[in-house]
């Protein structure tokens, strides 16, 4: 990486209902985020958290309607985050934002994709989070926001940035799928998109999963990389708040990781879902940074 790496923490813990989350970008500062790039020797500037609303736990305790819990600090969180990339990436760096909850790639995204025409997606994660509200079966945003980046469901959540229609279906690989609504499985074979579910990576092996994402990826003018900690297996990363087992090895990740280094095609990343609250001894938040140091281009010898 010869662009300066600039850090920009959304503690977002509105898109689910697990406090802690919202932890998730100190934890793994405390676990050694800046100094492991830096050793790497790429060039680290953490510009902090965004500020979001509140948290009124009385009002994130309760049931609330339903059917999109949390929508307007959601949206107000991605708002302003939006800007914040939107500004990174204007100043020649790249961004890594760490979360915070899966609703914040709402505000990555968009802001990210205001300087690309034809942006690709690589949503390594065990679920689509392609829901709206009708399909989810948790009210939680969380489950969304790639639905919403490609410009379904709610007007607020389309809108983020103040434009619609981010994402290109044909532009999304899906990583590590498991755990997938049946609105979501129906959407994913409608659509068609490009799917790696965990059989096919038992099947083929990351390193061919990569190979093929890299080439369906090359001619895009970007590559966005969200990743959710809970495509790892909850045996090795158990701090997140939806665990699904059978998940991608820490070791299957680091090759990932270092394959997407090498390929040189990704030009912004997030990295979310971490809840040091549910976690043993920050270990999640370890493993998260090292993936990121292998993302970097750490090598082992
Ligand atoms: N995440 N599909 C489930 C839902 O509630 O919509 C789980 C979503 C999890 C979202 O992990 O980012
Ligand atoms: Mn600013
Ligand atoms: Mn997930
Ligand atoms: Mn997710």
């Amino acid at each position: 990486m010869n662009k300066t790496v600039e850090i920009i923490g959304a503690p977002c813990a509105f898109g689910q209902r697990k406090l802690g989350v919202n932890m998730g970008a100190d934890a793994m500062r405390y676990a050694g985020l800046v100094e492991r790039i830096e050793a790497i020797g790429v060039t680290v500037e953490d510009k902090g958290d965004i500020k979001g609303p509140a948290i009124n736990m009385k009002k994130y305790r309760s049931e609330q309607d339903g059917g999109l819990r949390n929508l307007e600090e959601v949206t107000e969180f991605c708002e302003t985050l939006c800007n914040e990339v939107d500004e990174t990436i204007q100043a020649g760096k790249f961004p890594l934002v760490i979360g915070g909850d899966h609703s914040i790639a709402m505000g990555t995204i968009s802001g990210v994709k205001r300087h690309y025409d034809n942006l690709g997606v690589i949503w390594y994660d065990a679920h689509g989070d392609l829901n709206v509200a009708d399909s989810s079966p948790s009210g939680n945003i969380h489950g969304m926001p790639l639905r919403a980046l490609i410009g379904d469901g709610h007007e607020d959540l389309v809108n983020i940035g103040g434009y619609k229609n981010k994402v290109k279906v044909e532009n999304i690989v899906l990583i590590g799928m498991r755990d997938l609504d049946d609105g979501e499985k129906k959407y994913i074979r409608e659509v068609g998109i490009k799917t790696y579910t965990m059989a096919e990576i038992d099947k083929l092996g990351m390193k061919t999963v990569i190979e093929e994402t890299i080439d369906y990826l090359k001619d895009k003018d970007g590559v966005h990389l969200s990743l959710d900690v809970d495509a790892l297996d909850p045996v090795e990363t158990p701090g997140t708040g939806t665990c699904v087992p059978g998940g991608i090895t820490y070791r299957e990740s680091h090759l990932a990781m270092e394959l997407l280094h090498d390929s040189g095609i990704v030009t912004s990343m997030e990295l979310v879902e971490v809840n040091p609250l549910i976690d043993v001894n920050n270990q999640t938040a370890n493993q998260a940074v090292g993936l990121l140091g292998s993302f970097f281009g750490e090598t082992l010898l």
